[in-house]
């Protein structure tokens, strides 16, 4: 079946210009002026930009966290994520209570067949690397095509990894091809205040933001940047909040270490004054790193413009307020982290950076699609719109404007953090390998239809390595 998409203005991470896609199966056969339909269906996208699918390099779906389960799970998340202009995502693979990795890879499987309707990786959330794991590690990579690993220097009494952990991970990393992901927070330090506040009476959900301050994430990713530079591997930081994480991956990269970094649309365009919300509400609010003071939002667009960040993640994990969120009404520590941001990632970052002059078309496709496939082993396949690439596509109006609300968005959750933002632009249309997921707005897909990727290994050959910009 060939679908020709005509009249559009295609954006990639390095060109914009106007030419027609042909789209034969799963794959783009040609771009060109003026191509023939010869029978195909006719997608007409007049007025429309078309953007390769969003990649999206961070969600938690169907996950056990915080002794409760995030509300999104393969079906709702993935379809929430199309309708957002997503098409393929990157889940962490929780390892942490099975036997071996395999088992987890395959308990991780089980989740996603028959509901996913986009495109899917994993990557491996790690607690510990005794010698089982590093034992097994390779191996799994290798079989599975899982080609990065998440270790986490916060949750105390969870998962978070101590020095030689980390360390051991990067070596790991660096001989099998993959990427080191680090949550950087100092957790100790975190544990420490927590214990503080609540030893105070200090219940409310602003002490969230109040017990993790960003010196505790500038400080962590200062020790991930040295300790990934000791074992000679690669680091990529998850969720930058702050300024004091963008200087030392600016620092780091200026001296041509292999450090890459992500934001996510909620540090771009909220602030720790959420956390203040009456009623209870600034729960909504709570996830890890916190919100910061809002001098932050532009320090971060600055360093994605710099290119000190290359990429956004959404961090979907999403908790209902009523029931979930709850849990934590008398105790801040006790708020399930995380929340629902996969829909809105990739217009919040059209609006909030191509439309408010933040970021011009091209970096915005680098930021939302072409980086994250670039650098998780999945360029050209996903991230670009190409000969031979996957026909990921999102055929966007540029112009629209609407209200971002719960009551019209597609998660399995009771509220929306950007509830009544006003923003520009909307995927109107989304292709993933050819075939519909959302056509006119409209879901057109079916869950199930999303294929796993296996990944290639890391390479930072196609990757900007250094920056020299300053922040
Ligand atoms: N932070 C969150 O808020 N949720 C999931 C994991 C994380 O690091
Ligand atoms: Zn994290
Ligand atoms: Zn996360």
């Amino acid at each position: 079946m060939k679908k020709l998409v005509k009249n559009g203005i295609i954006v990639t991470a390095a060109d914009t210009y106007e030419a027609d896609i042909l789209i034969e199966g799963e794959k783009i056969a040609e771009i060109g002026l003026n191509l023939p339909a010869n029978g195909a269906e006719v997608i007409d996208a007049k007025g429309a930009y078309i953007f390769p699918g969003g990649v999206d390099p961070h969600t938690h779906l169907d996950m056990p966290f915080n002794n409760t389960v995030t509300d999104d799970d393969w079906e709702t998340g993935t379809i929430a994520a199309a309708f957002g202009g997503t098409t393929t995502i990157l889940d962490f693979c929780l390892t942490t209570g099975d036997r071996t990795l395999k088992e987890a890879v395959q308990r991780w499987h089980g989740k996603a067949n028959g509901k996913a309707a986009i495109d899917y990786g994993f990557h491996l959330m790690l607690a510990n690397m005794d010698d089982k794991v590093m034992a097994e590690l390779p191996l799994v990579l290798e079989e599975e095509g899982i080609t990065s690993l998440k270790v986490f220097m916060a949750y105390a009494k969870e998962f978070q990894a101590d020095d030689r952990t980390l360390f051991r991970a990067f070596k790991a990393a660096k001989e099998a091809g993959a990427l080191v992901m680090v949550h950087c927070e100092n957790g100790s330090v975190i544990d420490e205040l927590v214990t503080r506040a609540l030893a105070g009476g200090h219940t409310e959900p602003i002490y969230h933001a109040l017990t993790r301050p960003p010196e505790a994430e500038g400080e962590a990713t200062h020790r991930a940047i040295e300790l990934a530079h000791m074992a000679d591997s690669q680091l990529y930081v998850v969720h930058v909040t702050c300024a004091e994480a963008v200087r030392q991956i600016a620092e780091a990269r200026s001296k041509g270490y292999k450090v890459w970094g992500e934001t996510c649309p909620q540090y771009l365009v909220l602030d720790q004054s959420y956390l203040e919300k009456p009623n209870f509400e600034g729960a909504k609010y709570v996830w890890s790193p916190p919100l910061r003071e809002k001098a932050n939002q532009k320090v971060l667009f600055n360093a994605l413009k710099a290119g000190i960040l290359q990429t956004l993640g959404s961090d979907q994990c999403s908790f209902n307020f009523n029931g979930k969120k709850q849990l934590g009404r008398n105790d801040f520590s006790k708020i399930p982290n995380g929340g629902p941001f996969i829909e809105d990632r990739f217009s919040i970052l059209y609006s909030e950076g191509v439309q408010k002059g933040n970021l011009n078309l091209n970096q915005f496709v680098d930021i939302v699609s072409t980086q994250p496939a670039k650098l998780f082993g999945l360029f050209p396949q996903k991230g670009t719109i190409a000969v031979g690439a996957d026909a990921d596509l999102v055929i966007f109006d540029p112009e629209v404007k609407r209200v971002i609300s719960a009551k019209t968005h597609h998660m399995n959750v009771d509220y929306s953090a950007f509830e009544g933002m006003e923003i520009t632009g909307e995927p109107i249309s989304v292709l993933c390998r050819g075939n519909f997921v959302i056509k006119e707005k409209q879901f057109a897909g079916k869950p199930g239809s999303g294929k796993y990727l296996k990944r290639k290994k890391f390479n930072d050959g196609s990757l900007q390595a250094q920056t020299t910009a300053a922040v």
